[in-house]
């Protein structure tokens, strides 16, 4: 079997980075984001904020210590979770192999796509720099671990590739911290009998690493050698996907649940979109003014994510419900939900197709 190509992306210092995105006078500046309060602590800062050193989950009291002309802020969730959406929906262009691991860093395998892996990952920079604003850090290997190791090398806005020839080398001069999955009272213990490389590390037998880490253990032994294969998981927990309303007075105006239906149609789209996903049967639920609660579905021949192709489904559904009172509520939703796309061509396959059309 081919080495997989496996890419792992990890925004630079998220939270402040966007606050120097929306206000650009912070930029250069040293940011601090974090909890308010006697009791709050960093959630991240900018780089230039680290070189006082501060860092993820320090007490703000000591942060300001270090930086008193630092600029502290609150954290908005809101704000960055807008952005993430908006990084994850390019990363989904590229593939719907992605498997988000948190608010700014995902996994890819884009093992499939025919194009320079270093390529395709100098694009999706370009992309997020260009449309999002930010930067982000980027490791491709043959694994997730060694993609992440890759990642953490030159943040930030860094690039790097790990390759078969390269390991164990390259990671033999890493602290053992570097170890995605050790965790600090692993790393105490192994500091106290004098082990702080994974070079030395690579000096403890199968049995040595499940004493220090348990059933953990022989998975470590495995990654340090670059063995891993754990695949990239396209999370699909989404069942269904809807949105409903209540009107304000009952209404028998097929018109206006049309309208209602057809904006509830772009918003399941733009869902389907962000998610990369496609679905199969849409229901449409009604409540009548005396609360008897009726609900019809279709399911389709084929998958579909398009706002017209939801709300054509949709108006159909609806033209085959017989109204005979007014309606309380309305409400749309999709399910038989599917990531798997049939054939669905990345953008770099589409640029082959478009350039290997232009020369035939
Ligand atoms: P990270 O990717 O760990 O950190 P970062 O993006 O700020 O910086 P780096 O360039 O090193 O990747 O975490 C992503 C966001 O998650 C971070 O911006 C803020 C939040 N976060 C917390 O709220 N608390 C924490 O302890 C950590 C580590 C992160
Ligand atoms: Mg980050």
């Amino acid at each position: 079997m081919d080495k997989k190509v496996i890419v792992h992306v990890d925004m630079d210092a998220f939270f402040a980075s966007v606050e120097q995105m929306d206000n650009p006078k912070l930029k250069g500046k040293p940011v601090i984001v974090g909890g308010s309060g006697p009791r709050g602590v960093v959630s991240t800062c900018s780089y230039e904020a680290r070189e006082y050193g501060i860092h993820s989950a320090m007490p703000i009291f000591i942060a300001k210590q270090l930086c008193p002309e630092g600029v502290f802020l609150p954290v908005r969730y809101e704000r960055y979770t807008e952005i993430s959406k908006k990084v994850f929906h390019i990363l989904h262009s590229v593939t719907h192999k992605v498997e988000a691991v948190s608010i700014d860093e995902a996994y890819l395998d884009i093992s499939d796509i025919k194009y320079d892996p270093v390529h395709i990952v100098n694009t999706i920079k370009k992309r997020i720099k260009e449309s999002v604003g930010l930067t982000l850090s980027a490791g491709i290997s043959y694994n997730k671990f060694l993609a992440k190791t890759a990642s953490e090398w030159n943040k930030p806005n860094g690039l790097k590739v790990i390759t078969e020839d390269m390991v164990p080398e390259i990671l033999k001069p890493l602290p053992i911290s570097k170890v995605h999955g050790i965790g600090s009272k692993s790393i105490e213990r192994l500091n106290h009998i004098g082990i702080y490389t994974i070079e030395q590390l690579l000096r403890l037998t199968e049995d040595d690493m499940t004493y220090f880490f348990g059933k953990y253990g022989i998975e470590i032994y495995n990654r340090i050698r670059g063995h891993d294969d754990r695949p990239v998981c396209t999370q699909r927990e989404t069942k269904s996907i809807g949105r409903e309303t209540t009107f304000d007075s009952d209404t028998m105006d097929k018109a206006m649940l049309k309208k209602v239906l057809s904006e509830f149609a772009e918003e399941l789209a733009n869902s389907l979109m962000e998610e990369a996903l496609f679905a199969k049967t849409v229901t449409v639920k009604i409540k009548y003014q005396d609360f008897k609660i009726h609900t019809k579905s279709k399911t389709l021949k084929r998958y579909i994510n398009s706002y017209k192709d939801i709300k054509e489904a949709a108006f159909k559904v609806l033209d085959n419900i017989n109204i005979d009172q007014g309606i309380r509520l309305i409400g749309l939703s999709i399910s038989n939900l599917t990531d798997v796309r049939y054939e669905q061509l990345s953008i770099f396959e589409w640029e082959k197709f478009i350039k290997d059309k232009r020369r035939s």
